[in-house]
Order: structure tokens, then C-alpha cells, then sequence
């Protein structure tokens, strides 16, 4: 038998990739393929992402949305919400590879029918006051910075029965459903739920330093539905005043679950953090891309290498183990959201500097 030794070194490079690209035609009628061809694409020495830093301005976000208010009602739209497409991956509804983030507009008088869905989704609120988000059968008034949480399958609809359009930050672990195909949605008959608990009562069952009598040991999601803003803010400061500041991410506080101290939501966990006036983080990077949203102040950070200016309710994402450092020019607040529950259960998480 004659072996042809087909290799780059024994100068037979042509000859070889005709054999091999031959080879290859005749497997993948088997539905089989290289490993060797794919496997450093694969599996990297670092990770490796298609997703690219941004940063959405408020200002213009806000005019746009407006416009939206004119071309479809929140009734046609179902939920009248311009996505944030990352640009590295425009058109496929995400802005991580993990979720979903949008910005959402409801008019006076509008209301978001009720309905339910795998998918967990917050709410960051960013401007207007007189809207609410009934979850779970209580109704949480929206003001600007609250987070507001809807769990898998929690059963939520909105409604602006005030004044002015209101405007919130919708992050929601859709892309990570459906990586695992695992998406189921349902429609009430009802356009509004029955609303059997007043506002921030589930705050104040769980969240005050007592838990209602013989609430259940473990619970993979807060029963908080609204981490109402007047109640983080004045932590922050107390964080600041005692010169409990993080070096890289300052004064910040991580929204938890009452029950075991755990993240709001096993796919997506959240934050809050003020930067004192003239702020200069250290950098900082991890294995969950982030997406932060301003809720007070003004200030920049540098992503991988480049500049972002931000001010109040401006949205920006750093993808996973991009670099990123603050600087604030105001005292500012950021709030912050990305998937490191997931990872953590996973065992996955890293972080770096
Ligand atoms: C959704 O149900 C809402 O309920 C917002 O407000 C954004 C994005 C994708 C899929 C479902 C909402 C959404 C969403």
C-alpha cells in the first residue's frame, strides 16, 4: 500500500486539500463533518463575541418613541417597544447573545393587555409618572429608576390611566429561552388581571426584615414585585457616606431575593450603583455582558478602548469580558442588568480587570 503522506510539510499542500476538501464532500452526505476543521473557532482561549459596546442617547430615543406613539397604538402593537439591536447582530432582537432589551412607550389612556410568557422580563423606569405594571395581582405604580420584576409565566399587563407618555427599560431573557427552544406564551381573555394587592405590597410582605409566616424556604425568584427607586436611593447614600465604595463598580447594591438572599430571577440579576462626583472607576471586566441604564447624573466610560459619554436614561451595553471603566463628571446612580445568575449556576462566571 502506498501512503501518501498528505501533510502541509512535506510540501504536498495542494494535493492535500483537493484530497481532504474531497473527503469532506463525501462525509457531509452523512451528515458528518471535522471537527479539526472548526475546533479553534470553537473553543477559545478567551471569549469570543460577536456583540459590540453601544450606547443609545435618551434624547433621541425618547423623540423617536414619541414618533412611534403616532404610527400604532399600544393596543396594535401589543407592546409598543423599539428594540435596542445590537449592532453587531442587527435584526436578531438582541443585545447580548443572552437577552433582550427594549425600550417601551405607553400613552395616557392605554392600556397593554394582560398575558403571560416563559420569558422573564424587568422594567427599568425611566420617564413619565401615572403608568402602572399589574403583576401577579398587584399593581405597581411606575416612577422614574424603579425596577420592576415579572418572573416566568407571572401573568402582567399595563396601563396609563395618567396624564403623560411613560417610557421604561424592558430587558428580558427571551434569547436565552429560546437557545433552548423553550418558549410558551398565553393571552387572557381579560385585558386587565384582577388586582388583589395594593401597590408595594409585595416590597413590604418581603422586603422590610420580616417574611409572612411559613413563606417558602427556597424560592428561585424574588416574590418582590417593584424595588421602588425612594427606597434604593438613600442606601447608596448611605454606602457613600461611610466610604463603602467599590473601587471599580462604587457604592452599589445587589437587588435580592428576600427569601434566600439570592438574584431576583435565576437568568438575570441586577444592580445599582452611585458614582460621587469625579468618580474614577478602576477597569474592570467579566463574563456577563451588561447593560446599564443612567438613572441620575452624567459621566463617560471607556469600553474596550473607546469613549462613551452617557447623561439620564441613556442605555449602554458592555459585551462579555469587554473591558469597560467609569468616570463620572456628576454624582451619578447606574443601574445595571446582565445574565451572571445563569452563569454562576452554571459555574461559568469569571471575572477580571
Ligand atoms: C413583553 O411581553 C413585554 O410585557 C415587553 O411589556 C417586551 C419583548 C419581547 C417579548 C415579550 C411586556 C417584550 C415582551
Amino acid at each position: 500500500m502506498t501512503a501518501v503522506i498528505d501533510t502541509p510539510q512535506a510540501g504536498n499542500k495542494h494535493n492535500i486539500t483537493g484530497a481532504r476538501q474531497a473527503y469532506y464532500d463525501k462525509i457531509s452526505k452523512y451528515h458528518l463533518a471535522p471537527l479539526w476543521e472548526v475546533l479553534k473557532g470553537l473553543v477559545t482561549p478567551e471569549p469570543k463575541t460577536q456583540m459590540i459596546p453601544a450606547l443609545w442617547k435618551f434624547p433621541e430615543v425618547e423623540k423617536l418613541m414619541l414618533e412611534a406613539g403616532d404610527v400604532i397604538t399600544a393596543e396594535e402593537a401589543e407592546r409598543r417597544v423599539l428594540v435596542l439591536e445590537n449592532p453587531g447582530e442587527p435584526g436578531k432582537s438582541k443585545i447580548t447573545n443572552s437577552l433582550f432589551a427594549g425600550i417601551q412607550l405607553i400613552m395616557p389612556g392605554e392600556i397593554a393587555d394582560a398575558h403571560q410568557h416563559v420569558a422573564s422580563a424587568i422594567r427599568f423606569v425611566l420617564k413619565g409618572k401615572g403608568a402602572y405594571t399589574a403583576v401577579e395581582g398587584e399593581k405597581a405604580q411606575m416612577e422614574h429608576g424603579d425596577f420592576i420584576i415579572t418572573a416566568n409565566w407571572a401573568p402582567h399587563d399595563h396601563g396609563n390611566p395618567g396624564k403623560e407618555p411613560v417610557m421604561w427599560l424592558d430587558v428580558l431573557d427571551m434569547p436565552t429561552i429560546n437557545h433552548f427552544q423553550t418558549s410558551f406564551a398565553n393571552h387572557f381573555d381579560e385585558k386587565m388581571q384582577n388586582v388583589n394587592h395594593e401597590d408595594g405590597d409585595s416590597f413590604e410582605r418581603y422586603a422590610t426584615g420580616v417574611l409572612p409566616d411559613g413563606a417558602p424556604a427556597a424560592m428561585n425568584r424574588s416574590p418582590v414585585i417593584n424595588y421602588p427607586y425612594k427606597k434604593m436611593k438613600p442606601i447608596l447614600d448611605r454606602l457613600k457616606k461611610t466610604g463603602d465604595i467599590d473601587k471599580r463598580h462604587g457604592a452599589r447594591v445587589r437587588y435580592a431575593n428576600p427569601i434566600n438572599g439570592g438574584p431576583v430571577l435565576p437568568t438575570m440579576g441586577a444592580n445599582l450603583a452611585l458614582l460621587p462626583k469625579g468618580f474614577k472607576g478602576e477597569p474592570y471586566r467579566s463574563t456577563d455582558g451588561t447593560i446599564f441604564a443612567v438613572a441620575e447624573g452624567k459621566g463617560t466610560t471607556v469600553i474596550d478602548g473607546k469613549e462613551y459619554s452617557w447623561g439620564v436614561n441613556d442605555v449602554f451595553v458592555v459585551p462579555p469580558w469587554k473591558r469597560f471603566q467609569h468616570n463620572a463628571s456628576e454624582e451619578s446612580v447606574l443601574f445595571s442588568i446582565s445574565d451572571r445568575p445563569a452563569q454562576e449556576a452554571l459555574g461559568i462566571w469569571r471575572e477580571g480587570n
